[in-house]
């Protein structure tokens, strides 16, 4: 068990599960230690904390705007990527899956998020020596894509598969390249469209949905945050917002650009918890 802690396989709190009547975001503040943060596929620059909580407070805003109600977590001051909360849990409609991270210096992250979810839905658990990031996985419908990334193993893609299978949803591989996680590839615009860099994922991928291809000068652009009827979308991609925007999609753009220079994306600052 990990943590040397006995831990049920799926948990479930004594207290009765909540009631939301709107979708729940659950954040966290960005940590002073962020400049340590680990980089897989970009050089280190120095971040302006000052600037980066700025951000990320207009981030939340724009949350609230599409319809949230955001839950801050404390700040990690000692764990550098921890403002990255979406990495610790996948959202299922009637559990939710906790992570291991596949970066060591990310585990500690997932206790506080374990706690913040135990009122809203079943817990259930990825166990060691496996390891699953949640930006790994792209729900859609009920099939579970995952990124064999270098931060999700095989062994857990094989226990989401096990942990989601009796809620009804199917797990598919899906091969990636030169990227951190599947949803920097390929996100979910609307119920019929993803977003994707095809340099990264495949579309063939994703059957039944149509392909929307980001501008090539803008190789980030395919993590997008649908919430609300909107995409939470970052300023710092342009051509492909008035793309979508030429699609009729609402885009509200934030601009992220501290969280950025630690490989962070859209999707990767919050957990949505749909009422
Ligand atoms: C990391 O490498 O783990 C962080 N610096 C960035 C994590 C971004 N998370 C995400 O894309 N889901």
């Amino acid at each position: 068990m990990a943590g040397g802690t006995a831990r049920p396989l799926c948990w479930r709190p004594a207290q009765p599960l909540l009631e939301t009547t709107i979708p729940v975001a659950i954040t966290r503040a960005v940590s002073r230690a962020i400049e340590r943060c680990e980089l897989s596929h970009l050089p280190r620059r120095p971040i302006d904390l000052a600037v980066a909580r700025r951000q990320h407070a207009t981030y939340e805003e724009a949350l609230r705007a599409a319809g949230c109600e955001v839950r801050q977590l404390a700040e990690q001051s000692d764990m550098p990527d921890s403002v990255f909360v979406e990495d610790t849990a996948v959202v299922l409609d009637d559990a939710v899956v906790i992570t291991r991270p596949g970066a060591a210096s990310r585990r500690g992250e997932v206790a506080s998020m374990a706690a913040a979810l135990a009122g809203l839905r079943p817990l259930l658990y990825i166990e060691a020596p496996a390891t699953l990031d949640g930006g790994d996985v792209l729900r859609l419908g009920r099939v579970l894509y995952v990124g064999a990334s270098a931060r999700s193993s095989a062994a857990g893609m094989a226990q989401l598969k096990r942990l989601a299978a009796p809620h009804g949803y199917r797990v598919e591989a899906v091969p990636i390249r030169d990227c951190l996680h599947l949803k920097s590839a390929v996100t979910q615009v609307t119920p019929e469209r993803v977003l994707l860099n095809p340099a990264w994922v495949g579309a063939a991928s994703f059957p039944g949905f149509d392909p929307v291809l980001i501008d090539p000068a803008e190789p980030h652009a395919a993590n997008a945050l649908r919430v609300g009827g909107v995409v939470v979308y970052p300023a710092s991609c342009p051509r492909t917002a008035e793309l979508l925007r030429g699609l009729g999609i609402e885009v509200r753009s934030v601009d992220v650009s501290e969280t950025e220079k630690a490989e962070g994306g859209v999707t990767c600052c919050s957990v949505i918890v749909p009422a």
